[in-house]
């Protein structure tokens, strides 16, 4: 490896692959799966191929591979596969509704710490899923089922009111700690995220600033249930380039539809506006008329954020 080529610190290698510096530093110690040089006082600097190499082994984490198994490959040899697993992703994904089994036990015991009212156990638990999995994946395929089953749960009464709480405060709490890491980039660019007025509910805002973050944006969130104006004026204050809502109940609110589009007049067409969550249909006028993408998971707000990206970078 070039030394002279190699200036980034782990910070802004984390900021551009979306991997958090604890999972790089893991990956380099259990497979040396990328190795990076060292300052005279021991600081990690990484090269501009060394960023090419840790997003291709996202990538193939987020395939579903075992980072164990693809540690060593070469670039060109890594680029190959993660071409070949898009496709095959896709007849896996619609063939079978199997999940990796790290991910079902992680759950289980993630459910068992719920039940035993034992929030410490839950957060450690919710740490090592941010070692084991790329931050989308850990979102949609461990806390956002999680949080269904807790739903489903107090429904049918295996769960009680406060079980819920506990774990709600405890998710709210890690989601909050995992946003900071692109905050320091100044030039990142900036996406206000809430919930508009009357939207109690905030976890699916803030995996959703998490995702933005991973993506390497800096999310401006504002909390839940805040009103047009204010969304508005925050993100022409903050020069951000996209604002992105969570609607998860009630989907029928009267007051809705005045309020996104209140929004959408106040911001000019720079400033791009998408909507999801739980309450938010594919075939919506509503999303037709203020011209706002239907996204339905985090992966979409991914894909989102990078053809937002390129196309206000010009490449
Ligand atoms: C935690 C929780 C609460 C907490 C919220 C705390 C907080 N700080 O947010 C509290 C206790 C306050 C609460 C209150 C209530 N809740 Co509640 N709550 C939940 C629970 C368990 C989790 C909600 C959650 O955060 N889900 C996680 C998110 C991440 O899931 P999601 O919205 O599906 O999001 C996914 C996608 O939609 C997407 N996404 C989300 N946002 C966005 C945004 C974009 C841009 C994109 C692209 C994607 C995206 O990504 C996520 C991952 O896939 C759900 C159960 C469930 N099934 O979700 C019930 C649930 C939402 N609650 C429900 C109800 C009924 C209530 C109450 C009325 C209960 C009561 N009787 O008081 C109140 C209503 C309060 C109010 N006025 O709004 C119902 C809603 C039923 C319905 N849809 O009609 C649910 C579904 C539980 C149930 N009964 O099955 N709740």
């Amino acid at each position: 490896m070039n030394s002279v080529n190699s200036r980034h610190p782990i910070r802004i290698v984390s900021l551009y692959t979306g991997l958090s510096p604890e999972l790089i530093r893991a990956w380099e110690k259990r497979y040396e799966a990328v190795v990076p040089t060292r300052t005279d006082t021991g600081r990690r600097l990484y090269s501009d191929d060394d960023i090419e190499r840790l997003k291709l082994l996202k990538r193939a984490s987020d395939s579903g591979r075992r980072i164990g198994d693809v540690a060593q490959l070469s670039v060109a040899d890594l680029t190959d596969l993660v071409r070949q697993d898009v496709p095959v992703l896709a007849d896996v994904k619609a063939a079978s509704t199997d999940e990796p089994s790290d991910v079902v036990q992680l759950r289980a015991d993630m459910m068992a710490a719920i039940k035993n009212h034992d929030p410490e156990t839950l957060d450690a638990l919710l740490h090592r899923g941010s070692l084991l999995f790329t931050t989308p994946t850990l979102m949609e395929d461990v806390v956002a089922p999680l949080l269904r089953d807790i739903g489903v749960g107090t429904r049918d009464g295996s769960l009680r009111i406060a079980q819920e709480h506990i774990a709600t405060a405890q998710i709210r709490t890690f989601l909050g700690a995992m946003r900071p890491a692109s905050v320091e980039f100044q030039e990142a660019p900036r996406v206000v995220i809430t919930t508009p007025s009357g939207q109690l509910h905030e976890l699916g805002a803030l995996m959703v600033s998490v995702t933005c973050a991973s993506e390497g944006w800096v999310p401006i969130y504002l909390g839940p249930n805040t009103p047009a104006d204010e969304i508005a004026a925050a993100a022409l204050g903050c020069g951000a380039l996209a604002v992105g809502l969570s609607i998860t109940y009630p989907a029928d609110d009267p007051r809705l539809p005045g309020e996104l589009r209140r929004l959408r007049r106040q911001l000019p067409d720079s400033i791009a506006v998408f909507i999801g969550g739980a309450a938010v249909r594919e075939s919506s006028p509503l999303l037709d008329e203020l011209k706002t993408p239907f996204l339905r998971s985090l992966h979409d707000v991914r894909d989102f954020l990078s053809s937002l990206r390129a196309s206000t970078e010009g490449y």
